[in-house]
């Protein structure tokens, strides 16, 4: 029988990916407004007290700017309203210009205002602040997560912020403007242990220059790609304008992998390896794979990317 998207979402079945992550964001999510915000400064607090998270560019803020300077502006009451809200996913202006922007404008923003908080033009977390009990809990369940799962639960709770795109009708979404792709003088190309499948090597070699016209042109029409803790995106033009808006930048460090036959002429590969993203570059290593199904002409029909459960996984190469 012939892949369908749903069944190669199954190819290597063994790869135990973090499940500690969705269930964190599933009982930071219960939590009410404050304890989120107080949770997440706690937390942010406590982080950096070992990784420091880069400045976002200029480029990055231009699109959060007007919504910053109105925020700026407010009393200390508003501000808090304002950062409940969207906490809450209440629906308000602000909510609604939050959530049509890209997950770097989101955490862009935060930054920010975090940077405001510290410096007290924006209303902090107030001095004495005590999380609930289940607050605390969740809060522990963090510091408890390696480094690459804390930074995914920080993002995926900041992208969850805002008003629900769902009820928005049709929109259009906001993200930083796409830089050039890397020259081919100073590009760089990897290699793994145990493929030099062409696909696969460049695929990592195009990402890791923003060539987003010839990664994509290494899938086939109706290929799908489905990012870590999310549903496939389906489509050569879906998955483009991910590449666009969410994956600038990255530095993909693939170690290992095996190759095997699949059905109808496929191969399906697995690759597994660092990723880092620029907001904490090489001080954190996100321990990762890559699963593969690629058609008989070496196309991609199917990649499913994976945030692992321990730097163990990194060696369960099983078929
Ligand atoms: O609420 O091959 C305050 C794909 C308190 C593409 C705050 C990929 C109040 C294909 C502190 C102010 C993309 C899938 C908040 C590969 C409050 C592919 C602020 C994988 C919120 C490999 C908090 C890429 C702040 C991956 C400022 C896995 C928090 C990328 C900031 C992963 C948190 C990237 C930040 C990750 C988190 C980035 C900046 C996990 C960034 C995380």
């Amino acid at each position: 029988m012939p892949f369908t998207i749903e069944t190669a979402r199954n190819i290597f079945p063994e790869t135990l990916a973090a499940g500690a992550v969705p269930a964190t964001v599933a009982r930071f999510n219960q939590l009410s407004a404050e304890d989120q915000l107080a949770l997440i400064w706690f937390a942010y607090l406590e982080m950096g007290k070992s990784i420091t998270i880069a400045a976002p560019g200029a480029a990055n803020m231009q699109f959060a700017e007007n919504t910053l300077n109105e925020i700026r502006q407010m009393s200390f009451q508003e501000q808090s309203q304002v950062m409940c809200d969207l906490a809450n996913r209440a629906d308000t202006p602000i909510c609604r210009t939050y959530a049509i922007w890209s997950a770097n404008i989101k955490l862009g923003f935060w930054y920010k205002l975090g940077e405001w908080m510290d410096e007290g033009v924006v209303a902090p977390i107030p001095e004495g602040y005590e999380l609930s009990a289940n607050a605390a809990a969740v809060f522990q369940a963090i510091c408890n997560l390696e480094s690459g799962q804390q930074i995914t639960v920080l993002r995926n709770a900041v992208v969850d912020m805002g008003f629900d795109t769902g009820k928005l009708g049709s929109y259009q979404t906001v993200a930083e403007p796409v830089v050039p792709p890397v020259i081919e003088a100073k590009r760089t190309t990897v290699s793994i242990d145990g493929t030099d499948n062409p696909t696969v090597l460049s695929y990592m070699d195009n990402m890791n220059a923003n060539d987003f016209d010839s990664l994509i042109k290494l899938f086939t029409d109706d290929g799908a790609l489905q990012p870590p803790f999310q549903r496939p995106i389906i489509g050569r033009n879906a998955v483009y304008k991910f590449f666009r808006e969410d994956c600038q930048n990255l530095k993909l460090l693939p170690e290992k992998a095996v190759v095997e036959p699949a059905d109808d002429g496929y191969t399906q590969i697995k690759v597994t390896g660092k990723v880092q993203t620029p907001w904490f570059g090489a001080a954190v290593g996100m321990n990762m794979a890559w699963r593969f199904l690629l058609n008989s002409e070496n196309k991609i029909y199917f990649v499913a990317i994976d945030l692992l459960a321990s730097p163990k996984e990194l060696l369960n190469l099983a078929r």
